[in-house]
């Protein structure tokens, strides 16, 4: 079903007209003047010294990551809204630290594997880079990504980055962990792995044996560079389309044993109780979801009946992004976005499809839809399922109001 006022097909090329006739010169420069008059001012000097590790323009300073200490430990989330494309560069990815960022020494750090094994073993971090590595783009998402509109009675006037910006993407390469744990050999009662950080918080979860065999790295390095320190320099444990809570930062142990040891972080924070009382333990995936960018939160659309792009991010723990449906209409008529290629297994997927605003209040959503068939609920459905004070795994359609003033908040669909 296409709703009248996002025409895909069609839309393309009379948006781009307006545009272009919104930037037309207007008074074209007088023949007579001088060149000189006419050329940037920065044509007719040297430029500036270059530095020996780049930064972003300061003219983009204000593009930060914002914080929130929550008990104890700090959330810093991503500005998605000033993101394009699926990359989030490395210093704006989001972090939560349970206990700070440990001081890691890389030539004094290394990892351990023990327990239920053949033979244990203990790797540095020299000996790790001379391994095979493998290249992976994929999301990583806090599992308790976008709790406050889990929670709040009313929908908070925030940016995107503030209600959902504890996801990121990036290129992930290091070493597969199957090759190490291989060497180690297994013992026959081997099932789970109790991964632990050099953190204060030793932060330690159990994962299933077979999921790490099957997917998990030792990441060493983050679209290109070596880990940064938030992210858990100098090796991180990577499970593609698992919680955020798995991915040990600063690992270094990896216990196999028989059963799941139920640490303080497992039996606490991340279990989540439903509606019927029963709890939902290791819940690893995270579900299908989907964000819209631009327009987003506390952004203002500059003119009414204009033409726009709406663009946004849509990912799933599941595999890759099928389709995403966009309304403007609160749900009433839906159109299929574009989807921007590669579609990536466990990454972000771009949307966008254009968009004629009337200069009317609009209520904008997105519904990502991946290759299971598995979408996202509604908010009522998702809140239906869980117990009133469960957070983890929020995954439900989100929705935007453009007011006729064309200023974007956040609401509740
Ligand atoms: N050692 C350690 N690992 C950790 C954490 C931590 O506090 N200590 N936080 C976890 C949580 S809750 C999340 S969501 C992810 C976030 O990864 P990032 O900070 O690289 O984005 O790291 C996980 N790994
Ligand atoms: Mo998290």
């Amino acid at each position: 079903m296409k709703s009248k006022d996002v025409r895909p097909g069609l839309a393309r090329r009379e948006f781009l007209g307006a545009l272009a006739a919104g930037s037309s010169i207007a008074a074209m420069a007088q023949p007579g003047q001088p060149l000189a008059a006419r050329m940037p001012v920065s044509m007719a000097q040297a430029g500036g010294a270059d530095v020996p590790y780049g930064q972003p323009s300061p003219h983009e300073s204000r593009v930060q990551r914002t914080v929130s200490h929550l008990s104890g430990f700090a959330v810093w989330r991503t500005p998605l809204e000033t993101q394009r494309g699926v990359i989030t560069p490395s210093g704006l990815h989001f972090a939560v630290h349970h206990s700070g960022i440990p001081e890691v020494d890389p030539q004094r750090h290394s990892v351990r594997i023990h327990g239920l094994v053949q033979r244990p073993l203990q790797f540095d971090v020299e000996r790790l880079l001379r391994y095979p590595m493998v290249s992976r783009v994929h999301f990583l998402e806090c599992a308790g990504n976008s709790a406050a509109n889990a929670l709040s009675p009313t929908a908070l006037d925030q940016t995107l980055g503030e209600i959902a910006g504890e996801v990121s993407c990036s290129e992930w390469t290091g070493v597969p962990l199957s090759y190490l744990l291989k060497e180690a050999g297994f013992k026959d009662t081997a099932r789970w792995v109790v991964a632990e950080g050099a953190d204060g918080a030793s932060h330690s979860r159990s994962v299933p044996l077979q999921s790490l065999m099957d997917h998990a790295i030792v990441a060493l390095f983050q679209n290109g560079e070596r880990l940064r320190a938030s992210q858990g320099y100098p090796m991180r444990l990577f499970i593609p389309g698992f919680e955020g809570n798995v991915n040990v930062k600063w690992l270094h142990r990896l216990e196999v044993s028989d059963a799941p040891a139920y640490t303080k972080d497992e039996s606490g924070l991340y279990t989540q109780p439903l509606a019927d009382g029963r709890i939902e333990r290791f819940a690893f995936h995270m579900d299908v979801k989907s964000v819209i960018t631009h327009p987003s939160g506390r952004q203002t659309l500059p003119e009414p009946h204009g033409y726009y792009e709406i663009a946004g991010l849509a990912w799933s723990g599941h595999g890759r992004i099928a389709r995403v449906d966009v309304s403007v209409d609160r749900g009433r008529t839906w159109a299929a976005a574009q989807l921007h290629g590669p579609v990536l297994d466990r990454a972000f997927t771009r949307f966008t499809l254009p968009w004629r605003w009337s200069g009317r209040k609009a209520e904008l959503m997105s519904r990502a839809t991946d290759e299971h068939g598995r979408t996202q609920p509604m908010r009522s459905e998702w809140k239906r399922r869980y117990a009133m004070h469960s957070f983890n795994h929020y995954n439900a359609v989100h929705a935007w109001r453009v007011q006729a003033d064309g200023r974007v908040e956040n609401m509740y669909a």
